[in-house]
């Protein structure tokens, strides 16, 4: 049986302060039309997809609040569930998470997939959070995604639906190629993942003519290194005066782009990928059981113990990321 499928990039441009879910999702709703207009039965949607991304300001109490999701889906998200069960249509999609838990308020930069009946098949919680935990004056514009959320509790799981092996990341994570490597040796097939990614990199502003060829080589290396297939979806354009960089692609296990967005608006690319096409580089030049040398990397995971302690530390001393009820 044939495991090819049409898939899409559902990239979104800009979203205001002041722009309502119902607005977020109803565009997301006619990318997704769209993209079934031209065969696709699964879209990915960028990270934070229904507002703003609102780390770049220092905000608290209710204010930062009412960026995250309580329920999903609820009253807003619910209309994209729907119209992804009409269409039957499955969906990558990225959101602030907040959840109350044994007394504790918990924060999470998250994904879900959620397949063609409507239902969540799998979950994802951002594990590599960039920038910084306090308001820093020097710079242009915040990013305070250390501050908002906790490291991701759940590792990179992977699961099965839409016939192959699924995986996901958000943003960040794609430029560490241990996240590919441990969705890869789980035998991830697909790997979907949204970014925001401003133009301008404040710590080395001489990188920000690189920003998106970094973004390609992160994404295109973590595809060919692990025989999978890669989804990267932008929210993209001028934000708030912040530029985010475009380019969603998608990636064939050789590490080619076989299809890409032109534009920083909202837009659709679609492709048809064959799962099978995992096994060329699985079985030959990335054939893990054969050619791997696990023996020789371990300095990968030396210091984990130290970094959860000094994290969990942190997060105590959080009022955002951790709070009592
Ligand atoms: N949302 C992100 O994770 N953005 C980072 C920026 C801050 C460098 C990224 O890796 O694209």
């Amino acid at each position: 049986m044939s495991r090819s499928i049409v898939v899409a990039t559902a990239q979104l441009g800009p979203i205001a302060r002041d722009e309502p879910r119902a607005s977020a999702v109803a565009r997301m709703i006619a990318l997704m039309e769209t993209a079934h207009s031209r065969g696709a039965r699964l879209v990915v949607f960028p990270e934070l997809a229904l507002t703003t991304f609102f780390p770049r300001w220092l905000l608290e109490g209710d204010e930062l609040d009412a960026f995250y999701e309580t329920e999903m889906p609820g009253p807003d998200t619910a209309p994209l569930f729907e119209a992804a069960k009409r269409l039957g249509v499955g969906f990558y999609l990225g959101y602030a998470e907040l959840l109350h838990e044994g007394g504790t308020t918990r924060r999470f930069n998250t994904s879900i997939f959620v397949t063609p009946e409507g239902e969540i098949a799998g979950r994802y919680r951002k594990v590599h959070l960039p920038g910084h935990y306090n308001h820093e004056d020097w710079r242009r514009f915040q990013h305070l995604e250390k501050r908002y959320f906790e490291h991701g509790d759940l590792g990179f799981p992977v699961f099965e639906a839409m016939g192959g092996t699924l995986g996901m990341c958000l943003c960040n994570d794609r430029r560490w190629p241990e996240t590919f490597r441990v969705l890869g040796l789980r035998g991830a097939e697909l790997i979907m993942l949204g970014y925001n990614t401003p133009q301008h990199y404040p710590q080395a502003p001489e990188h920000d003519h690189l920003q998106d060829f970094h973004n390609h080589l992160s994404m295109q290396h973590g595809a060919y290194a692990n025989g999978a297939w890669v989804i990267g979806t932008a929210k993209a354009g001028r934000e708030e005066g912040c530029d985010l960089i475009a380019g969603s692609c998608i990636i064939a296990p050789t590490g080619e782009i076989i299809a890409r967005t032109q534009g920083v608006g909202d837009e659709v690319a679609v492709a048809e990928i064959d799962l099978d096409r995992c096994r060329e580089l699985r079985e030959n030049v990335f054939n893990f059981a054969l050619h791997r040398e696990p023996g020789d990397y371990g300095p990968i995971c030396e210091g984990a113990e130290a970094r959860a302690e000094e994290r969990a530390e942190i997060t105590r001393n959080s009022r955002f990321t951790a709070s009592a009820d």
